[in-house]
């Protein structure tokens, strides 16, 4: 239902008031131009997001295309969750079905203002989670078991409760404000966002990759895919052709590339390598599909 953009899509749960959905404004403020995507169609509640990638910004250097496409993770502006979510309390059922359609979860926790207990919040939602979980019928897709991090938002003052999980903690509100300010106010200001380690946090509990294609002097995209996929399954991610048709592959690690300055100069020097269906793309490889 959500993946309008064949994306990878993580969504953003918690209790009520939480900050989820200023978390949401701050991460969409970087919402790409989606007209390079197919299928866009996006939901208000729905956030398309780049993901950072110093490779590709290298890369784009060498090759001066006309059009540099990075990777994109949607994110999901999901309504606070209550105790009883579970059994449909405060429409629960519906945010819960909500979660179902996403890959990967981000829980917020408040950990500002007065009488906070980040520990027992995030308790509170895995239970509802479990829960339903139990009146699943199919073990697959279980809300419980998707991939999560643990979001505490912070007050300015950076204290905060630690809860006893593995967490990242940022200002959200600081965030939100950082993003309606310019690249050089945030840099005069001696700021830093955030944003941008927690995006690429969600890439790795994804368990993605991202691979590059160039087509000549027109565009360098990046590309996600699954680790451990095969060639012919990338292939797939750019066309079908791709990976129905699949011949062979002409592969070469993205630092190869930008230290030989260009394509021919690598392939002159024999960097680049023809890999066959059995092989496992590498994280940050330039390829090119052969049919
Ligand atoms: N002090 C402080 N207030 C915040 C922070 N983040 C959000 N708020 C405030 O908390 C209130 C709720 O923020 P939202 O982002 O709408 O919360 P939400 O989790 O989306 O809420 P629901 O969608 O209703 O569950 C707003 O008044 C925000 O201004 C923060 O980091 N610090
Ligand atoms: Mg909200």
């Amino acid at each position: 239902m959500y993946s309008y953009l064949m994306s990878f899509s993580v969504g953003i749960i918690g209790l009520p008031n939480v900050g989820k959905s200023t978390f949401f404004k701050a991460l969409t403020k970087k919402q790409v131009d989606i007209a390079s995507y197919p299928f866009t169609t996006i939901d208000p509640n729905v956030g398309v997001v780049s993901v950072p990638d110093e490779a590709l910004k290298k890369i784009s250097e060498i090759i001066k295309p006309e059009k540099t496409t990075p990777t994109i993770i949607e994110f999901l502006d999901i309504a606070g969750l209550v105790k009883g979510a579970h059994k449909g309390e405060g429409l629960g059922n519906q945010f819960l079905a909500q979660i179902r359609e996403c890959d990967a979860i981000i829980h917020v926790v408040r950990a500002f203002g007065e009488n906070t207990d980040p520990e027992d919040d995030i308790k509170t939602i895995k239970t509802e989670l479990e829960l339903k979980d139990m009146e699943a019928k199919e073990k697959e897709n279980l809300l419980s078991k998707k991939p999560v991090i643990y979001l505490l938002n912070i007050d300015d003052q950076g204290q905060y409760q630690k809860p006893n999980i593995e967490h990242l903690a940022i200002n959200i509100k600081e965030e939100a404000e950082m993003s309606e300010l310019s690249e050089k106010e945030v840099q005069e200001l001696e700021m830093k966002s955030k944003l941008d380690r927690i995006i690429l946090a969600c890439y790795d509990i994804l368990d993605l990759i991202t691979f590059y294609t160039i087509v000549k002097l027109k565009e360098v995209r990046a590309w996600t895919v699954k680790k451990g996929s095969l060639a012919p399954t990338a292939g797939g991610k750019v066309h079908s052709d791709f990976q129905e048709k699949f011949i062979k592959a002409e592969v070469i690690s993205s630092e190869k590339l930008i230290e030989a300055e260009s394509l021919a100069k690598a392939r002159e020097k024999g960097l680049l390598k023809t890999v066959g269906k059995d092989y496992i793309i590498k994280n940050k490889e330039v390829v090119e599909f052969k049919i």
